[in-house]
């Protein structure tokens, strides 16, 4: 096992508004994207979810116990404008001062996303990223929290653009649970690339003081079994799943073989993307001014040829080997035999974080300095009871390897500084619900009460290495 974390190394754990803060309908907040979704749907609420918004005192001194230095947040959009834009909201905008200023007295650094999946209702009915308007009310809101929260360092824009646009309008798992509409699946991408853009350079163009950056979730796509068709078809993937966007954040451009790539998938499902004069210079001036990357990585796919229709199923349950993905003229989700996996059907693969980070380092030098911002294993810890310690071995050897994998990368020259863990204390996960859990910090959802996890203690001791 890892026995030292390097000198300096961020050492994080991370969290997401909607996923822990609870307290949706209190001082003011306005609707996301989820509430009547997940209202109508009846399968679970996010309230109280991990009652972050009351209980990130007790949090706090967690991560600070359990030796990290630093967690990612995000701001809910819709405490800040209600309806996305307009007047801000006072107690939203006091709520978040509290935050920061507690994880500063604490030692913590807070790392700040800015949109975590958590569209305002009102833009999200007017069409969420596909509508170019709502890009303007995103750099409004960006604007109002770079100047209203000086006391953030650490800025993060938009987290996992491609897990949007996929889940929203490829698989369906999201609200408005399109299938396969690639047409909106590419234009959300390209969409949400702009937004990220256009905050960056303003960013820059006012001289916030701070960094900044974006969080991509890299899926590495391996051909299985490894002939030429499949090479293809994993290619046609990474290009729709990492290619484009990367290309996009850190080039200013989308390259002729990736374009190339993403024009025969759009071919073969009759979709279209749309790019208005001057998009790709927005794209270009940002590319360069990007202070950090934050990367998220949880899985590789393998991938077979494939020249039916599209179809999918979706693992939200956690019964093990109920998901599938046929994506038409493009490729189909295979096992590899000797490659474990979770209950959810997430292929356990830390050599995958190794190859990303090489990849990123090697091909997009503009990234710069990179922090894992996301890794983790869900998995259902079984609880033992008031004060009783859970055991999660398996996280902890999951994290462990994906550590490793980190250092490796880094030991041959990868700029990478820190490490998040998915997640701080267990929390709503979107389209699991409450079974599917990934903290340091057992969350009883009945009670609140936090229990600690092996992991924690492991986490906590593998942090006092950084202060020796
Ligand atoms: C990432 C998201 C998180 C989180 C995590 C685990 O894509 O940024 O918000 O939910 O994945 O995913 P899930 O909850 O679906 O298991």
């Amino acid at each position: 096992r890892v026995q030292s974390l390097p000198k300096g190394f961020v050492w994080g754990g991370a969290t997401a508004a909607y996923q822990v803060e609870g307290a949706t309908k209190v001082d003011g907040k306005g609707k996301t994207m989820w509430d009547d979704y997940l209202k109508a749907q009846g399968r679970f609420s996010p309230d109280p979810a991990s009652d972050f918004y009351h209980l990130y005192p007790e949090d706090i001194e967690l991560a600070k116990l359990y030796g990290l230095n630093a967690i990612r947040v995000s701001i809910a959009w819709t405490r800040i404008f209600p309806k996305g834009y307009g007047e801000p909201n006072p107690a939203g905008v006091a709520y978040y001062h509290r935050l920061f200023k507690c994880c500063l007295d604490n030692g913590i650094t807070p790392y700040v996303s800015l949109h975590h999946f958590d569209s305002p209702k009102t833009l999200f009915d007017d069409g969420d990223w596909l509508n170019r308007k709502n890009i303007d009310y995103f750099v409004d809101y960006a604007d109002f929290c770079f100047k209203e929260f000086s006391e953030v360092k650490n800025w993060f824009t938009i987290n996992e653009l491609i897990s949007l646009a996929f889940s929203q309008y490829i698989q369906g798992n999201f609200p408005p649970n399109h299938h396969f509409d690639v047409t909106s699946g590419i234009q959300a991408q390209h969409n949400e690339l702009l937004a990220h853009a256009r905050a960056v350079n303003l960013f820059k163009e006012k001289g916030y003081q701070g960094r900044i950056g974006l969080i991509h979730v890299l899926q590495p796509v391996y051909p299985y079994p490894d002939t030429p068709a499949n090479e293809h078809a994993a290619a046609l993937e990474d290009a729709f799943m990492n290619r484009f966007l990367l290309d996009g954040t850190f080039k200013g451009e989308y390259t002729p073989k990736t374009m190339a790539l993403i024009n025969e998938l759009l071919e073969a499902n009759d979709a279209k993307l749309k790019i208005e004069p001057g998009d790709m210079d927005i794209l270009k001036k940002a590319s360069t001014q990007n202070d950090y990357f934050g990367m998220n990585y949880y899985q590789p796919s393998f991938v077979a040829a494939y020249e039916g229709e599209s179809t999918n199923s979706f693992n939200g349950t956690g019964e093990k080997g109920t998901s599938s993905f046929k994506f038409q003229g493009v490729g189909q989700h295979v096992k590899k035999p000797g490659v474990p996996t979770t209950d959810w059907d997430w292929n356990i693969y830390p050599a995958g974080m190794y190859d990303m980070l090489k990849r990123v380092a090697r091909e997009y030098p503009n990234s710069k300095t990179i922090y894992i911002t996301e890794n983790g294993l869900g998995y259902k810890d079984k609880y033992e009871g008031i004060g009783q310690l859970i055991d999660d071995e398996k996280r902890i050897d999951f994290i462990d390897q994906h550590v490793e994998a980190l250092l490796k990368a880094r030991s041959e020259g990868v700029d990478v500084q820190g490490y998040f863990v998915w997640s701080l204390q267990d929390q709503f996960s979107w389209a699991n619900g409450y079974n599917k859990r990934y903290g340091l910090f057992y969350v009883n959802f009945e009670t609140q009460a936090r229990e600690i996890k092996k992991s924690a203690l492991w986490f906590k001791e593998l942090g006092q290495t950084l202060k020796d």
